[in-house]
């Protein structure tokens, strides 16, 4: 057994209930093998026993009145997984599958990306079984108020700074800020994905799914190759799939899917900036369901599906955790798919992932294609520190250098170890490399 696979195996005896944390950590050391046998002095240290345990874990009560005055209790949960590199930095998720192994992968994750976007984030996550689906305004705010009661006080603008993730948009950042500034009387920068008109950037919302574009544009450039007149699957409707649309129509790029957790649009005559603006309005405003989309264009509602089995020359899942199984890689590559990129965090499953790699499909991990988003709050950080705003076109252009630096250290970090075009292998060496040597630096701490 490797040094990687026994520290994989202890953890799993340790917590056998933690299975997507287990997964995110296997692909992790999977993919750094190399690494460290040529690094013999990473062992020495027990980098790998400390980097899969997490420095600090809050878990908490959120009781709240819903509309008919009757109290409902949620589970709180922050995950802080490792400061080594800055403040520790990441999303809040509220959905009703959140549990202490989802919120340990996503802080895992988060620190290798945000390692990659070169800002000094460290990595953590947060949020609740909380299920905004059918909840009042009132509800949510109130939900809001109350779960920021207990995190405002293991957080701070140089201490840790929460962000939204899923079912945690604008609306959600706002009640949690506000509830935030009146208990501790400061206006600062706390949590990023703040309205513009109080501390947030231009960009942030549009920053994941524009950054994965810009993260695919790259990896076409890089064979002479590009977006335009490529037909595209996009999973979700939410903050990620919704910017996604929008720059891969900017680039030139026919898109042909939208989903939810109920099932997928099919519109073969692509969405325009037109439907995608009904997608917005419906998602964002009245939170309905990604089937009227079929109702009111001419296209069709596949139920309980996801899109994987439409014919496309790349696809983004940009939904959740396990949303493309072997079997859904199969029929991509069966049906022309070239490109797989990542919006959602591990979207795609161990299995499917060496499917993709084995047919030399480009396949780009969450970790480094969807760090656009938190590169930004990194962007909305460095101004609410300078007191400052820049305009779209600065953050923009920011984003896209971001992009296509985390782009050229994967692509190095893969050259490296001799696995030319293998990102999975790139992003996760060149991220576990910045965060393991730093914690060499600082000591056993
Ligand atoms: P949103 O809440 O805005 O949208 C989530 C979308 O995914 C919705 O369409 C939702 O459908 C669907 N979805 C969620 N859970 C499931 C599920 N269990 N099964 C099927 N569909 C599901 O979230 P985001 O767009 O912000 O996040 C999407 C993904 O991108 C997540 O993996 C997130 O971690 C990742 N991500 C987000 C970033 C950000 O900046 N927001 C940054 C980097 C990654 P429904 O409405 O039916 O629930
Ligand atoms: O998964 C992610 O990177 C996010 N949800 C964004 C985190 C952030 O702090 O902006």
């Amino acid at each position: 057994m490797s040094y990687a696979q026994e520290v994989l195996a202890r953890l799993r005896q340790q917590d056998p209930q933690e299975t997507e944390f287990h997964q995110a950590v296997a692909e992790v050391f999977e993919a750094i093998e190399p690494m460290l046998e040529r690094n013999p002095h990473y062992r020495e240290a027990r980098i790998l026993e400390r980097i899969v345990e997490p420095e600090r874990i809050v878990m908490f009560r959120v009781p709240w009145l819903d509309d008919r005055g009757i109290c409902k209790v949620n589970r709180g949960y922050r995950v802080q997984f490792n400061s080594v590199l800055g403040p520790y930095k990441g999303g809040l998720r509220f959905h009703a599958t959140v549990n202490l192994s989802v919120m340990k992968f996503l802080g895992f994750e988060q620190t290798f990306k945000n390692a990659l976007t070169l800002l000094n984030m460290g990595g953590a996550k947060g949020g609740s079984d909380f299920d905004p689906h059918g909840k009042s305004d009132g509800e949510v705010m109130r939900f809001c108020q109350s779960f920021m009661t207990e995190l405002a006080r293991h957080i701070g603008p140089d201490t840790d700074v929460p962000a939204g993730d899923i079912g945690v948009g604008g609306r959600e950042i706002g009640y949690l800020f506000g509830q935030y500034r009146r208990l501790t009387n400061q206006f600062n920068g706390v949590l990023t994905g703040k309205g513009v008109e109080w501390g947030g950037s231009l960009v942030r919302p549009e920053a994941t799914g524009y950054g994965l574009v810009y993260f695919a544009h790259e990896m076409l450039a890089a064979r002479q190759d590009s977006l335009a007149g490529k037909t595209c699957v996009v999973s979700g409707s939410g903050n990620v799939a919704q910017y996604t649309v929008e720059k891969l129509l900017h680039e030139g790029a026919k898109v042909v899917t939208l989903s939810d957790s109920e099932g997928f649009v099919h519109d073969p005559d692509g969405i325009d900036e037109e439907k995608l603006a009904f997608v917005m309005q419906l998602k964002n405003k009245h939170r309905g369901r990604i089937r009227e989309y079929a109702e009111a264009f001419d296209a069709s509602f596949v139920a309980g599906k996801t899109p994987w089995s439409v014919a496309c020359d790349a696809a983004f899942p940009c939904a959740t955790q396990n949303e493309l199984d072997e079997e859904d890689a199969g029929e991509l590559i069966r049906n022309g798919c070239r490109l797989v990129a990542e919006g959602a965090n591990m979207p795609t499953t161990p299995s499917a992932i060496q499917r993709l790699l084995a047919c030399d499909v480009f396949y780009a991990p969450g970790k480094a294609a969807n760090a656009g988003g938190v590169a930004t709050s990194g962007l909305e950080m460095s101004q609410n520190s300078m007191r400052t705003r820049w305009s779209f076109d600065e953050v923009d252009h920011r984003l896209r250098g971001i992009m296509q630096t985390i782009h050229n250290e994967c692509h190095q970090a893969a050259m490296d170890y001799e696995m030319p075009g293998n990102y999975f292998a790139g992003a996760n060496m060149a991220g576990f490399k910045r965060v393991a040597d730093a914690m060499l630096e600082q000591g056993f701490v």
